[in-house]
């Protein structure tokens, strides 16, 4: 049941966009870009760049037969800059020559004159100048106002989180080959073929039908994937019409750290006030997301904000602001949690900063308020099958809480230099794309005359495994041995009007449309196999590993010939199925409704050494609780854990995004941009399975994995700090993240 692709993976067999075959007269594009952050466009001049050898054609914007436009949810975002430039890395000119070499070289003899303008980098710079993506969104909840002099302590402050690169191992990329009747078909390093299908349909002024889009697989998306592919693809696919010949372009990874938007950096502001227990009472939070210069999924990753800022906690009053600001830097975009990990950052550290005013261990705090079963959120919705206290009981008494600690006190006790500290990290994150309408799939599944089957379906595979849990269902729902059963590719004339596989509901989604397809072809199969064995009722029909059943009794049928036999009774072997969850609302006007699906609990204990006087750190374990639904792949399930925990981690600890004041990343490379490798990974990795067999809306009760566990990585900075703490106890830490070797020893010195 191991992802298999592995095996090609390790082989270096598998396929990306950059290995497909070409034909013969490929041609290859480069990106120019933009040196300046911020500025108006005077000229572009292309003229000596067109007369070099090799050079087949250069387009920049008034090339463009369609709209100028790849805005998802607000129209804000030219392909290729026509007359201001809003960040470094923004496209200008697409150079299209007989080799890569040569379309780079050409680039630089384009002459771009650019009348420079200040850039705004800081987001609380831009809400200031009133540069808002879109008006300021509220969630609430009960009172806070009326209720702050019911507080005992009330606790304010700042606190800051970076940026984060995807790095996925495959750089953006596309392929594009002009088709019969004026239209083009895509290979694409995409998470959602159909937005690249759309935005190249708008940019090149054709129908989507004329569009085809087709992937394989990704070398990583992350969420860098789900909206940001679509501007490659339409650029290859314009220049692939313009000169009539196939096109590639891949980005090389330095243009791709310069030129995509990341995960958004977030500056906070929080007020919490809680009662003598220990109840928070009140929770009062304001967040300036650094958008970058377009909205691209800005918007709704704000909203993942306020859904998950207060995290596994009840809190009966909230006013929670969010406000998604213009800065030039590249427009940021989707990453593992959605925004969601940045909310849960800033209650954490509210917690914690009540804590040390109580001079108590943040834990007391973080369990005093865990959510109880039908604990109302902010948003409206209940806290339903809540596996909040059971993750965090489990976990405290299943890793011996007590006993931990009792070893890092005496350690700290008897060493000076080097500290151990330790951190709990609940969490709870909803799954549903929390735009309703995004939450439907499709699948198409043939049963060839053979037996052996072919999958299609929306979702598409990046390394999460999802091509082999689609296929565990079709085995599961046929009752036939696995490796009869073929993913096929992503493709658009397949599966249509797809969403893209992310909101870690790809499997969920897709897997319940396969079901349903399969489902249609058994119940065919079940009457073409009474038919066959001439028996009246076909409800008594069953198959159990490919043996065809009556009654509870096998028969002499097996799959193999009740396929032949069922082609030849004229049954069709083909289905198609479309899957909505059901009962999911949000109304955006009143900020409530039912947005989740459900919920996906656990609870982390993160313990890490640091080293006090070099500054360097290491996470010595990990411990997990966590609540899987019934897991349909534990290795699958358990590598996505280990994966976005290290990703979590990452993003809280060593991955440092810089920009100088000229709005130019200074990170633009990985002797400078670092993320954790295997010698960073903690020594001790358990991940433990909470037993939870309720029903769900997960496929088979397999709880949603891809991004849940990535939060538990912020139980990483709270265990530097608690170590940090037991350095310097007199000493209050700002909250600032990323904690790299360099922030602290200058918390800890300055
Ligand atoms: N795992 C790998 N190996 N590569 C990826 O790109 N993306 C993550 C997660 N796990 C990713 C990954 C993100 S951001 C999401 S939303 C989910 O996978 C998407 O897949 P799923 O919906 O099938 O879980
Ligand atoms: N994408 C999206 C997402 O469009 N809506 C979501 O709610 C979401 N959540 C997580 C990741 N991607
Ligand atoms: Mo994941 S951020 O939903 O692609």
């Amino acid at each position: 049941m191991k992802n298999y692709d592995l095996v090609r993976h390790v082989k270096g067999e598998s396929k990306f966009v950059d290995d497909i075959l070409t034909p013969e007269g490929c041609l290859h594009a480069y990106v120019l870009y933009s040196q300046i952050a911020h500025g108006d466009i005077k000229s572009v001049n292309i003229d000596d760049a067109l007369q070099m050898e090799g050079v087949e054609g250069i387009f920049t914007a008034k090339d463009i037969p369609g709209e100028n436009q790849i805005g998802g949810i607000i129209q804000d975002e030219e392909l290729l800059a026509s007359c201001k430039v809003d960040f470094i890395g923004q496209p200008i000119a697409i150079v299209v020559a007989k080799t890569v070499a040569l379309a780079k070289e050409a680039s630089k003899k384009i002459i771009v004159d650019i009348e420079e303008l200040t850039p705004v980098i800081d987001p609380r710079v831009a809400f200031e100048k009133g540069e808002l993506i879109m008006s300021p969104r509220v969630f609430s909840l009960g009172d806070v106002e009326a209720n702050w002099n019911k507080c005992a302590l009330i606790v304010e402050g700042t606190v800051e989180s970076g940026g984060q690169e995807h790095l996925y191992l495959e750089t953006q990329g596309a392929f594009a080959c002009p088709v019969e009747g004026g239209g083009v078909k895509i290979v694409s390093s995409t998470q959602s073929p159909t937005t690249v299908q759309k935005t190249a349909a708008k940019v090149l002024g054709l129908k989507m039908h004329l569009i085809e889009v087709d992937v394989l697989r990704l070398g990583g998306g992350f969420g860098g994937k789900e909206d940001q592919a679509s501007q490659w693809a339409a650029m290859a696919a314009m220049a692939a019409l313009k000169l009539n010949k196939p096109v590639k372009l891949i980005l090389p990874r330095q243009d791709d750290l310069r030129m995509t938007g990341k995960r958004h950096p977030y500056s906070s502001d929080y007020k919490m006030g809680l009662n003598k227990e220990g109840k928070i009472v009140n929770y009062e939070v304001t967040f300036y997301q650094n958008a970058g210069a377009s909205a691209d999924l800005s918007p709704a990753i704000l909203d993942r904000t306020l859904f998950h800022c207060t995290n596994s906690y009840f809190v009966p009053n909230v006013k929670a602001t969010a406000c998604s600001c213009k800065t030039n830097l590249p427009p940021n975009t989707a990453f593992r949690g959605f925004g969601g990990p940045q909310g849960m950052f800033v209650i954490e550290a509210a917690i914690y900063k009540a804590a040390e005013k109580l001079g108590i261990d943040p834990c007391f705090i973080q369990e005093k308020n865990l959510l109880a079963e039908g604990d109302e959120f902010s948003y409206g919705q209940k806290a339903e099958q809540c596996m909040a206290t059971a993750s965090w009981e489990s976990a405290i008494s299943k890793f011996n809480l007590p006993h931990l600690k009792k070893e890092i006190d005496e350690f700290n006790a008897a060493s000076k230099i080097v500290k151990k500290g330790i951190a709990l990290m609940p969490i709870c994150f909803g799954i549903s794309f929390t735009t309703t309408f995004l939450n439907q799939a499709s699948a198409l599944v043939h049963v060839y005359s053979d037996g052996s089957v072919g999958v299609s379906t929306g979702a598409i595979e990046m390394g999460q495994g999802v091509n082999m849990k689609i296929r565990q269902v079709v085995a599961s729902v046929f009752s036939i041995k696995i490796d009869r059963i073929k993913n096929e590719t992503t493709n658009t004339t397949r599966n249509a009007n797809t969403s893209a596989t992310a909101a870690s509901s790809g499997a969920d989604l897709n897997g319940k449309a396969a079901q349903l397809a399969c489902n249609n072809i058994l119940n065919r199969l079940k009457d073409a196999a009474a038919k066959y064995l001439s028996l009246e009722n076909s409800d008594l029909i069953e198959i159990k590993d490919e043996v065809i059943y009556y009654e509870n009794k096998p028969t002499r049928l097996l799959w193999n010939e009740l396929i032949s036999s069922a082609y030849m009774q004229r049954v069709s072997l083909s289905s198609h199925a479309y899957y909505a969850p059901p009962g999911i609302y949000f109304d955006k006007d009143k900020a409530k409704g039912k947005p989740f699906a459900y919920h996906v609990y656990g609870t982390a204990i993160i313990q890490v050494a640091v080293d006090c006087l070099k500054g360097v750190y290491e996470i010595e374990s990990v411990k997990i609780v966590h609540d899987f639904g019934k897991s349909i792949n534990k290795a699958i399930d358990r590598s996505q854990t280990e994966g976005a925990v290290m990703q979590g981690i990452g993003w809280m600890t060593m991955e440092e995004l810089k920009y100088n004041e000229n709005g130019r990343l200074l990170t633009d490379a990985l002797s400078t941009y670092k993320v954790p490798d295997i010698y960073f990974a903690p020594k001790e990795f358990e991940v433990e399975f909470l037993d939870n067999p309720n029903d769900s809306l997960a496929v088979f009760n397999s709880k949603a994995i891809g991004e849940p566990p990535f939060m538990y990585g912020i139980g990483a900075y709270f265990a530097i700090m608690n170590a940090m703490k037991s350095y310097k106890p007199e000493k209050n830490f700002e909250i600032i993240s990323p904690m790299t070797p360099e922030r602290l020893l200058l918390s800890l010195y300055n």
